[in-house]
């Protein structure tokens, strides 16, 4: 399962693990839903969606009628808004086709990856940020204890500080996947995760007296400079500004608290380091090797990892917990290395090595090129 997102858009964001499971690539059927749900007659066959068809019927879905009675039961939205929401929401093709995993067989390459988000316009609007949000980004490390480094590296990786925050419409997004997820073996599974998803955006637009319909976002419907899933804006989000509401599309500065509250909530540690290159010792792999990625967390000491064959020329406190990393590399050597608890932390917003190790790079390029 493990870095399955690799190839894909950055703008998936705090996705569960099990976003990208392997899809087969069958045409959308839509069961036991009307066909009078189509909008537009391209559809060639009776209860199947084609390929070029789009339907803003959604209301007229069972399943979807059973959500707004939840939403009016549970929470309280009256039933004739949410009926009008619905009517509004389109049935995105290209949302369907976005997520499905990429082409098999492709080889991971941490040199290719790290090329797309280690470059100079990445590395200037950085240093840009940094500037311009240095008061917000000193005041997030002392409430959180985030590095201004880490949250810049994440605010770039992500959206290049807000530059491709994701031009669709998160309602359309989320009521596509949640209620006409393509075929694939996890589709309720998938299904169940985006219903929640809705159900958690319309009560953050309601809290924040927002119109969902206004908001945009990536295909997946992660929100604003820093990709937050409506679930995890919920969670985790902070008004950082002040002015009363979470806007993580057009406040900066809610953007930079909140990635700060989520990383102190995914097990972020004060000042711990975050990697260390290693070397393995290739006769004991089968030591070693079941430790990689097992879980996404730091739990061996260097002692432990050494008994199975793992070295570093750094010095590694014997105390710190730390994670076997691997970085495939193309037809280069696997690269390997151990991450703190704070490196498996910013794996928790991206499940990905090579995200983490991206994020840190370019937020040590960008502090690297800072004035003193
Ligand atoms: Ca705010």
């Amino acid at each position: 399962m493990r870095f399955l997102i690799f190839f894909l858009s950055l703008t998936t964001s705090l996705l569960p693990a099990f976003t990208f499971a392997k899809n087969s690539r069958h045409a959308l059927k839509v069961k036991s839903e009307p066909t009078t749900a189509h909008h537009h007659k391209k559809s060639t066959k009776k209860g199947t969606v084609g390929t070029e068809s789009e339907f803003t019927n959604f209301v007229q879905w069972k399943s979807v009628t059973e959500f707004i009675d939840h939403m009016h039961e549970q929470h309280g939205f009256e039933l004739h808004e949410l009926a009008t929401l619905f009517s509004n929401a389109s049935y995105l093709e290209k949302v369907v086709k976005l997520i499905n995993p990429p082409a098999a067989g492709k080889s991971k390459n941490w040199t290719a990856y790290r090329q797309r988000f280690h470059e100079p316009v990445r590395v200037r609007s950085g240093l840009l940020f940094w500037d311009k949000y240095e008061t917000e980004l000193r005041r997030a490390q002392s409430e959180f204890g985030i590095p201004p480094e880490i949250i810049v590296g994440i605010l770039g990786v992500e959206t290049i500080y807000g530059r491709s925050q994701g031009t669709i419409r998160v309602v359309d997004a989320l009521t596509t996947l949640g209620f006409a997820y393509p075929e694939t073996g996890n589709r309720e599974t998938r299904m169940r995760y985006f219903r929640q998803e809705l159900e958690q955006v319309l009560l953050y637009a309601r809290e924040n007296n927002l119109d969902p319909l206004s908001l945009s976002g990536s295909f997946a419907g992660a929100i604003g400079l820093p990709q937050f899933m409506p679930g995890s804006i919920r969670r985790y989000a902070v008004d950082f500004d002040g002015d009363g509401r979470i806007d993580l599309r057009n406040s900066p500065a809610d953007a930079i608290g909140s990635v700060a509250s989520f990383l102190t909530h995914h097990g972020w540690t004060n000042d711990l380091p975050l990697t260390y290159p290693v070397t393995v010792d290739k006769t004991t792999e089968d030591q070693w090797k079941p430790l990689i990625g097992v879980v996404l967390a730091a739990t061996h000491t260097m002692d432990e990892l050494r008994r199975a064959g793992i070295t570093s020329p750094l010095d590694i406190p014997p105390d710190l917990l730390v994670g076997l990393i691997d970085l495939e590399d193309g037809n280069h050597p696997t690269q390997y290395w151990v991450g703190s608890e704070n490196f498996f932390a910013i794996t928790k917003y991206n499940r990905s090595f090579y995200y983490a190790m991206a994020v840190i790079e370019l937020g040590n390029a960008i502090k690297s090129r800072r004035q003193p």
